[in-house]
């Protein structure tokens, strides 16, 4: 049961038994995240005041000029997951090859794989825009004990165990589910303490907000033209508004908070869409419909 303002840790700890054959290493995998999430946290804040802005001078896996800051982000989360011990794998965007974690006996004995988009909005850095950090948790489909094998990352995002995000704003906040609902907690930067403020988080049932780059307006499908024109008509029933910040996790989470509906259909430059499916559109919509909302690719569901 979530009680406003505890804590992550008391949070988790009192939710335990909601995870099927819950052995404690869900929960100290969520702690792990908690932990690195303070630790991207702080050097985004300092961003601007020393020289982590900026181009590192390389191009990711995705083709993207990898900032700075993605590097550190990268690097901390995949830093803090290894040295705990507490999953057999992790993907991230910003890597060619998923990494293999053997675990402290060298026995691959550990069931999760964690998939993570590790500071999503990176463009908007210099720009003094919210970014974020986007997870997904999967259990393991090759047999515990043997290394991880790609077929363990590629799953369907029904398959996910827990997905969630950390919005780095002007406060941090990490929302997550474990399919038990959507709940936001607020990190207080003087305690380095996460407190339960969004318990039970639900899209509001009247949302007016529209969010897409109308930029690429004329190369979306015509479905997609007509459903934006309708949002423009001004007729009384239809007081929408349009809001599109270019970082996914802000996006959502403004979503989340107002309701209201985010797309990013085709474009010219990106003709089967750009957001990625393991990376951002599964855990987001994992979180989506735990929160009463829906994600589809515009034809079918994101997690099938
Ligand atoms: P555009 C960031 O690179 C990202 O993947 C999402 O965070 C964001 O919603 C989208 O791209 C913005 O893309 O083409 O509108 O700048």
């Amino acid at each position: 049961m979530a009680r406003k303002n505890q804590t992550l840790g008391e949070f988790i700890i009192e939710n335990q038994s909601e995870f099927q054959y819950s052995s404690g290493e869900l929960s100290r995998l969520i702690n792990s995240i908690r932990l690195a999430a303070k630790m991207v946290n702080h050097e985004v804040n300092k961003a601007g005041l020393v020289d982590i802005t900026g181009s590192a001078g390389e191009i990711n896996t995705q083709g993207e000029d990898q900032q700075k800051l993605d590097v550190l982000a990268n690097d901390t989360f995949i830093r803090t997951l290894t040295n705990r011990e507490i999953v057999c794998g992790i993907a991230s965007e910003e890597n060619d090859d998923f990494i293999t974690i053997e675990g402290h006996k060298e026995n691959h004995s550990n069931k999760y794989v964690v998939l993570m988009d590790p500071l999503d909005g990176s463009s908007n850095i210099d720009v003094n825009v919210s970014v974020g950090t986007i997870f997904s948790i999967y259990r393991r489909v090759t047999p515990v004990g043997t290394p991880v094998q790609l077929e363990d990352f590629l799953q369907p995002g029904n398959l996910q165990v827990a997905a969630g995000y950390i919005v780095y704003g002007t406060s941090t906040m990490l929302v997550y589910t474990t399919g038990h609902g959507v709940n936001g907690f607020t990190l207080n930067p003087a305690l380095g303490t996460y407190y339960l403020s969004h318990p039970n988080m639900k899209f509001s049932e009247d949302g007016n907000i529209y969010s897409v780059n109308e930029g690429n307006y004329n190369h979306f499908p015509q479905g997609v033209k007509d459903y934006i024109k309708y949002c423009q008509q001004d007729e009384d029933d239809r007081p929408y508004t349009s809001r599109y910040i270019g970082s996914l996790v802000s996006d959502i989470h403004r979503n989340m908070i107002k309701g209201g509906i985010y797309m990013y259909p085709q474009s010219a430059k990106s003709p089967n869409g750009k957001l990625r499916l393991l990376y951002e559109c599964n855990p987001m919509a994992f979180i989506a419909e735990q929160a009463g909302g829906t994600a589809s690719d515009g034809h079918t569901r994101i997690m099938i």
